[in-house]
């Protein structure tokens, strides 16, 4: 098990006296390692322009949500459009062998950084990105919160999961894209490329034992699918 996905909670606490300086002074890729970068993401917890943790789980930053941060992030502090783009080509093989790809992805990336970039400077930091834990359970366990109890989160995990699988055991790409599509607003715009991104992303995210293949030729098994959702509540 990465060691990332285990981080000790740090206090909430610490979150005050920051410079409001973080932002300002971003270096685009650093490689460092796990203690500089919670520090660094300590510091940034400072800025008055986030939100303070309200106690839900402090910032800290782990499980799949966690993961998927750090990997656009490539371990800094926060991400700009460019390497959210980047992520969706490369990592995510969005919209791959599609017309218009490069367009596409441009859209998603602008979608996705007007949705999550929520003190518009340009940048997602963890705090603004913790939203997407919400949007992810949505798939993953609908109905279930940041607050709710294991046991709730597990029970409708596992609901979601015979809701979606054929009955085989293992979720494929073309299972969640077809059910999430089917269950979006009839006014939705662009409803395969949301289905699309929804079911790229949950697959990136959940998987954990097929990461040398391209993100749509993995599979998900119902404890993969349940263990994601307890980790993105816990
Ligand atoms: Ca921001
Ligand atoms: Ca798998």
């Amino acid at each position: 098990m990465p060691d990332y996905q285990r981080r000790r909670p740090t206090p909430s606490s610490a979150a005050s006296g920051g410079s409001g300086s973080a932002l300002g002074d971003r270096d685009p890729q650093d490689l460092e390692g796990n203690a500089a970068m919670l520090a660094r993401m300590e510091a940034a917890k400072g800025d008055p322009s986030t939100t303070p943790a309200e106690g839900m789980g402090d910032g800290v930053m782990d499980g799949p949500i966690g993961r998927v941060f750090q990997a656009i992030s490539g371990g800094a502090k926060s991400f700009n459009k460019t390497q959210l783009k980047t992520w969706l080509d490369r990592e995510l093989d969005f919209a791959q062998g599609e017309w218009f790809r490069d367009k596409k992805l441009d859209g998603v990336a602008d979608a996705l950084m007007a949705q999550l970039d929520t003190n518009r400077d340009g940048a997602v930091g963890w705090k603004e990105f913790e939203a997407f834990e919400a949007q992810t359970l949505a798939t993953v366990a609908p109905g279930v919160g940041p607050n709710s109890r294991p046991e709730a989160v597990e029970a409708a995990a596992a609901a979601r999961f015979a809701q979606l699988d054929n009955g085989d055991g293992q979720l494929t790409y073309d299972e969640i894209r077809a059910k999430v599509e089917a269950e979006l607003p009839r006014e939705t715009e662009h409803k395969s490329l949301v289905a699309q991104l929804a079911a790229r992303i949950a697959l990136y995210a959940v998987d954990r034992d097929q990461q040398d293949k391209p993100v749509d030729q993995r599979r998900l098994s119902r404890q993969e699918w349940t263990g994601a959702a307890r980790d993105v509540v816990g």
